[in-house]
Parts: structure tokens; sequence; C-alpha cells
């Protein structure tokens, strides 16, 4: 499996990954949920089947979540510890806050695993499957966000972003080549 790794601080800690993000091993994975918290299709459907009925019973009892905000569950059957359930903002243009609000699932996600003591988190590419982010976009916004909570939080291990499909992997291998070029980074 090809895989590009970003050195930050002088350790590799952010990488671009393909697959499946129910497979995980991490302390958390990230979900693109709704506002409910309920279940859905895409990567949140797949997260649910894998982890099992228990996940949707805690979800019952958080009351929903506002885009651009996050939770925080048990996993129950996935390999990974826990879930921060995020709700991405659905395309509308991209005159509509879109990229803020994407940029706050990113950094709430983040915020909220460091919270939890957490060393290991992966996210899919939130808003880019049923709410119809254009990927590119979305990836830039990923990266950046990611680096910057990195280079903040010299304690955390790993950020992956995980790309479901070749396609996907390049857009994000490319946005990771941006950014460490806009940012001077070589
Ligand atoms: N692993 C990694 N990435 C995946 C996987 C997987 N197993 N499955 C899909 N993707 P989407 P959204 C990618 O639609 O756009 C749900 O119904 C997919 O290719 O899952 O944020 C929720 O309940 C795409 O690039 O999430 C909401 O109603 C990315 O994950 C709504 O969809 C996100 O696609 C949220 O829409």
């Amino acid at each position: 499996m090809e895989t590009t790794v970003e050195a930050v601080r002088g350790r590799e800690r952010l990488r671009v990954v393909e697959g499946d993000l129910t497979r995980e091993a991490v302390d958390a994975i990230v979900n693109a949920a709704n506002p409910s918290l309920l279940g859905g299709g895409g990567v949140d459907g797949a997260i649910h089947r894998a982890a099992g009925p228990e996940l949707l019973a805690e979800c019952r009892t958080l009351g929903g979540c506002q885009t651009g905000e996050a939770r925080i569950t048990r996993g129950y059957r996935l390999p990974a510890r826990h879930v921060i359930h995020t709700v991405g903002p659905v395309w509308r243009g991209g005159e509509r806050g879109e990229d803020g609000l994407l940029a706050a699932c990113y950094r709430n996600s983040l915020a909220l695993a460091k919270e939890h003591g957490l060393k290991t988190i992966a996210f899919p590419s939130i808003s880019t499957g049923v709410y119809g982010f254009p990927m590119d976009r979305a990836a830039r916004i990923a990266v950046r966000e990611c680096r910057a909570f990195l280079t903040r939080e010299p304690g955390f291990e790993e950020v992956r972003l995980v790309c479901f499909g070749a396609a996907a992997l390049a857009v994000h291998q490319e946005a990771l080549r941006e950014v460490r070029r806009d940012s001077g980074a070589g």
C-alpha cells in the first residue's frame, strides 16, 4: 500500500494512507456523521456496522451534534478504542461558510482527542461523499488543520488521513505537497 509520510517537527506524524477506516487500530477513528448521530450511509454506515449495535445505543444518549462540532463514544467491536463523531458541512457552492465549518470539524475532533488523552487518530475525508464537498479543497483544509495541530502538540503521536481508493489517495498526496510548498517546508 502506498503511503506518503509527512515529517512534522522531525517525526513522521501525519500520514496519508489508502484503506478502510473501520480497520484502523488507532485510539480514535473519526466518523463523518449527520446531526442526529443516529447513523446513515457512507463511512457512517460502515462504522456502525463494524462497531455493532452498542454504538448506536451510546449515540442515542448524546442528543445530536451541530455542524462543525464533535462528540466521543467508545469503539465497541472496532479495532479503534473510540469513535469521534463530527458533522461536516453540506456543500452549497462554497459561499456559505463551508470551509470554516469543515476546518472546525478537524480542529474540534483533534481537540477532543487531546482532551481524552488519546495519541493516535484516523480521519476519513469528511463531507466529500454524500455531502458533496470538492475533495481537493477538503483535502487541503484537512492537511492544514492536522499539521497545525501536530505542530502545537508535540506529544501527539499520529494523525492518519484514510483515503477510500486510489483516486482519493492521489488527491490527498497532492494536497500534502501543496500545503508543504505554501508553508515553505519544501
Ligand atoms: N473508509 C474510509 N473512507 C470511506 C469509507 C470507509 N470505509 N466509506 C466511505 N468513505 P460520506 P459525508 C469515504 O458520504 O460526505 C452519511 O449518511 C467516501 O468515499 O461517508 O460527510 C452520514 O450519516 C468519502 O470520500 O460522508 C451523513 O448523513 C468520505 O468517506 C452523510 O453521509 C465521506 O463520505 C455525511 O456525508
